[in-house]
């Protein structure tokens, strides 16, 4: 058999299966070479021995061939192909939660201003809360705050713990740490009251604004929230001052911004709105900083003034983008989260 026949037929072949053809065609029971070695009985005897070897030198031959040719093929399956040309897989992509984003917008916009960003205790004394806030043990104003106290034993001078419900009670913690005005602290932090409603979740945020210094009055606070206003809503909000009472500030407001749902009508579709009450909500209470107050953190009321706010960011969110449930903002349903 001339060589160059199957040499040329076993490198050609470019697949496995026809590769076990071609072995079966040589090497198989009823295949070429068998065939060959059936044949030695008709060769005559001196030359039995030459034929003999040249067909086992041929087998050989051939299975190294073949040997060789299946390794090939074995590593050109394993070898990916890489198409170019394809498009990229697209992985899932993480995002910040719309309400850190609200917070990092607040925080810049009042450390523009010259605020200084703080933090404190998420759980906190209830002298922090109450005392420190002209609201002695058993004042109704307490009630206000619908608070959660921690099973703990009472600190003799701090009384019992409590999952913090306002930031107002970093306001104390401030005057301690500063010792002296002046003071621009804006505390953002979370807050934890008995309340359910689309307004109101049990854990939500406030950001705290106090400002303390000599000379400061009433027409720097009205500045500010003006400020914070505009940067956060843009100019063409409307937001109003709206008396109120707080034990820790006095004069004392709160600060409405019109609806942005029922856009001030009160109504959607014939149905009251569920988000507002006359047109406006509230987003935050305010007012000069009570002397007492003053007092209790050290400062002298005849020397400094002083205001604070306290904001919520879930409703300041809401009225930007008019949303008209609170608690979506925490209920973890991705396909509300993912729209931000
Ligand atoms: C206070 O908490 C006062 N500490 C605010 C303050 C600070 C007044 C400094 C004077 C000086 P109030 O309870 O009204 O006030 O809450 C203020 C804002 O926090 C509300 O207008 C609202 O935006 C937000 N807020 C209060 N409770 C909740 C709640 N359960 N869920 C969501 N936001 C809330």
């Amino acid at each position: 058999m001339d060589s160059k026949t199957y040499e040329k037929e076993i490198n050609l072949t470019d697949s496995s299966d026809k590769l076990s053809q071609l072995e079966v065609k040589y090497l198989g029971r009823n295949g070429v070479i068998n065939d060959l070695l059936k044949k030695i009985k008709d060769i005559p005897s001196d030359e039995k021995k030459d034929y003999g070897q040249k067909v086992n030198k041929l087998k050989t031959s051939i299975k190294r061939l073949i040997e060789v040719k299946k390794k090939e093929l074995a590593g050109k399956k394993s070898e990916k192909f890489f198409d170019a040309t394809l498009p990229g897989k697209i992985y899932p992509k993480g995002s910040l939660h719309p309400i850190t984003y609200t917070i990092e917008e607040i925080a810049s916009i009042f450390q523009k201003l010259g605020f200084i960003r703080v933090s404190y205790p998420e759980v906190e004394w209830e002298y922090f809360s109450f005392e420190a806030l002209n609201m002695p043990k058993g004042h109704p104003a307490r009630d206000d705050f619908e608070s959660f106290f921690i099973d703990y034993p009472e600190h003799e001078k701090f009384g019992r713990m409590v999952l913090t419900p306002h930031t107002s009670s970093g306001q104390n913690r401030e005057m301690r740490r500063l010792k002296t005005p002046p003071i621009r602290m804006i505390n953002i932090a979370k807050c934890y009251r008995r309340n359910w409603d689309a307004t109101h979740a049990p854990m939500f945020y406030q950001f705290e604004g106090l400002c303390v210094d000599r000379g400061i009055n009433i027409t720097h606070l009205k500045g500010t929230i003006d400020f914070f206003a505009k940067q956060f809503f843009g100019p063409d909000r409307e937001i109003r001052l709206r008396p109120h009472h707080f034990q820790f500030t006095e004069p004392s407001f709160e600060t409405d911004i019109n609806c942005n749902i029922c856009k001030g009508t009160t109504k959607i579709n014939g149905k009251k709105c569920r988000v507002c009450k006359s047109g406006w909500l509230e987003l935050g209470g305010s007012g000069m900083v009570h002397p007492e107050v003053l007092r209790a953190g050290g400062i002298d009321p005849n020397i400094y003034t002083g205001w604070a706010f306290g904001f919520g960011p879930e409703r300041c969110l809401m009225m930007k983008l008019g949303l008209d449930e609170i608690r979506d903002l925490y209920g973890g349903d991705i396909r509300f989260l993912e729209q931000f």
